[in-house]
This record gives structure tokens, C-alpha cells and sequence, in this order.
């Protein structure tokens, strides 16, 4: 019987060689300036621990065709592998906060190396499936789920293969070989159109019924901000227009807590330098509510701990 860990373990990753946009490395500083750690410290029960910032300086560039800043993206992807195994080891929920989404190879790296058996969730607008062949920018961000698949390992020089298994859910911006590439190798994908059909509640329970028809495995989900709707969150890289409302983001990580076998998040893309304040703050809190849906809190409030009764005067 799966119950929610009550203790996570936060990881910052400073990163945005994955991208070409500045800004998106100052999130981790942003959401915490925002009370993040205090914000998680006041769910119910929950034991909330930094590690800190996972920081790769100074690595030396390597020239590899349409892949910007290859040496950078594996140096932090290792650095930050590690450090996610060993949040899990200590028993904790780990949520990453990027940096830019090429971060998720690192975060289900480290996580399948702890559970191999785990499930991948990854909600975006967009399907982070080009290799450098099929990319139009040569970003490492629109790269990670290419990366991930074992079937994909052909398309790249070299790999570690890993038996994976996960969806995309949220998508509206998908590159025509990307199309390709997920009807190939027939990706589970949830677009727009399809939370459109069922509502977001009956499509993740279709996704986590696809992946753990038995419901034993721990879960992985790699969150992409631009997969809410740019009105919600307009402080990102790349925001697409029809996506998720911040109520259905909530309510998608409130379904997955109740699993109780969410083992990771990764809250990434947010990038404060773009927009205005009140965009800024805007996304940011956006942020903090889904990771907040994730970890336990409760939109109906919950009454203090150990109290059975008003004070009276
Ligand atoms: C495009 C590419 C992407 C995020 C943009 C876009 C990928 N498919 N991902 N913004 N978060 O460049 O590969
Ligand atoms: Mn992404
Ligand atoms: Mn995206």
C-alpha cells in the first residue's frame, strides 16, 4: 500500500545552456526569494529539506553538430543524476527547480538509477522530442525525451540505454518530426485536443492507467510551465497560447499526489527576466501552486495539527 512520503528534499539547478533566452538560471533564486521552502514547510506534516544548487562552471565547449552547449548540458545532467539519487536514497520526494527542461534528462536519470521502475509524466506544450538531426534550433531543451527513449539510441552517437516508459501530456506545439517520431515509435501522448475531450481528471487517470494498470510504480513528473497557458504563465521562454489552466495544473498534481507514488517533480522553464512584474510574479506563483498540488496541500485547508477544539476566551 502506497502511501505520500512526508519528506522532500529540493534541488536548484541554475542551468540555461539548454535554451538560448537569459534568465531562465535565475529561477531557482526567484521561487526561493518567493518562500518556496517556507511555502512547502507549511503543508501539513511536511518535512522540507534544501540541497542546495547543483553548479557546473567553467566546462570546456565541445563542438557536436545542431547541439548547442553539449558539454555544459552533460556536465550538469551528471552533477544533478547524482544528487537526485541521493535525495530518493534519503527517502525523499525530490523536486528539482531548473533551469531550462534539458535538466530532465539528469532528473529521470537519477531517478531511474534509484527505481527502474518508475514512470515518466512530462507536461508540456511542446514535445522535447528532436534529436540534433531533427531540431530547427539546435537547443538541448527541445531534446531531452529523445534522450530518454531507448528506442531513439540509434539517432544518437552515444547513449545509456534506459527501459523507459512515460507520456506527454499537455501538448500543442509539436515540431512535424517530433509527429513523426511519436507516431514511429508510439509515444503515449495527451494533447491538447484529448484533456479537451475528457478533462484533465479522466486523462491523467488514462495515462496512469497506460503506464501501472497495477498501480505499483513510482512516478515521475517533469513540468514544464509553458504547458499552462501563457495568460497563466507568461514569464517563459516559449509560451503557446491554449494550454492548461493553473485549476487544471493543480488539479493534475493533486490526482497524482493521491497515488500516493509521486517520487519526483521537476518544476522548470520559468524564466523571470522575461515580461514585467506583474508577469514575474504571476508565473512564479503559478509554479509554487503546482508544486504545492504535488506535495499535499490541500485547497480545503486543514485544521491544526493536534487541535480538537476553538480556544475560547
Ligand atoms: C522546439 C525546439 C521548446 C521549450 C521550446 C521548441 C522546444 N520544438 N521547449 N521551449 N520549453 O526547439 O526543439
Ligand atoms: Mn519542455
Ligand atoms: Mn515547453
Amino acid at each position: 500500500k502506497w502511501e505520500p512520503l512526508k519528506k522532500v528534499g529540493i534541488i536548484g539547478v541554475p542551468f540555461e545552456k539548454g535554451q538560448k533566452k537569459y534568465g531562465v538560471s535565475v529561477a531557482p533564486a526567484a521561487l526561493r526569494y518567493a518562500g518556496l521552502i517556507q511555502q512547502l514547510s507549511e503543508i501539513d506534516g511536511l518535512d522540507v529539506k534544501d540541497y542546495g544548487d547543483i553548479e557546473t562552471p567553467g566546462i570546456e565547449e565541445v563542438k557536436m553538430e545542431n547541439m548547442a552547449h553539449l558539454a555544459p548540458v552533460s556536465a550538469c545532467n551528471k552533477k544533478l543524476s547524482k544528487r537526485v539519487s541521493e535525495v530518493l536514497r534519503d527517502d525523499r520526494v525530490v523536486v528539482t527547480i531548473g533551469g531550462d527542461h534539458s535538466i530532465g534528462v539528469g532528473t529521470v536519470d537519477g531517478h531511474y538509477q534509484v527505481n527502474n521502475d518508475m514512470i515518466l509524466i512530462w507536461v508540456d506544450a511542446h514535445a522535447d522530442i528532436n534529436t540534433n538531426k531533427t531540431s530547427d534550433s539546435g537547443s538541448v531543451h527541445g531534446m531531452p525525451v529523445a534522450l530518454l527513449v531507448k528506442e531513439f539510441c540509434s539517432y544518437w552517437p552515444y547513449l545509456p540505454t534506459m527501459d523507459w516508459q512515460g507520456t506527454l501530456v499537455s501538448l500543442r506545439s509539436v515540431d512535424h518530426y517530433e509527429r513523426l517520431a511519436i507516431e514511429k515509435y508510439k509515444i503515449p501522448t495527451f494533447a491538447m485536443e484529448d484533456v479537451e475531450e475528457h478533462g484533465i481528471k479522466k486523462s491523467i487517470e488514462h495515462v496512469l492507467k497506460k503506464l501501472d494498470p497495477e498501480n505499483k510504480r513510482p512516478i515521475h513528473v517533469s513540468f514544464d510551465i509553458d504547458s499552462l497557458d501563457a495568460l497563466e504563465a507568461p514569464s517563459t521562454g516559449t509560451p503557446v497560447r491554449g494550454g492548461l489552466s493553473l485549476r487544471e495544473a493543480i488539479n493534475l498534481m493533486e490526482i497524482i499526489y493521491a497515488t500516493g507514488r509521486l517520487r519526483a517533480v521537476d518544476l522548470v522553464e520559468i524564466n523571470p527576466a522575461i515580461g514585467d512584474e506583474s508577469d514575474r510574479k504571476k508565473t512564479i506563483e503559478a509554479g509554487l501552486c503546482v508544486l504545492k498540488a504535488a506535495l499535499g496541500f490541500s485547497r480545503r485547508g486543514t485544521a491544526p495539527r493536534g487541535v480538537i477544539d476553538l480556544p475560547v476566551q
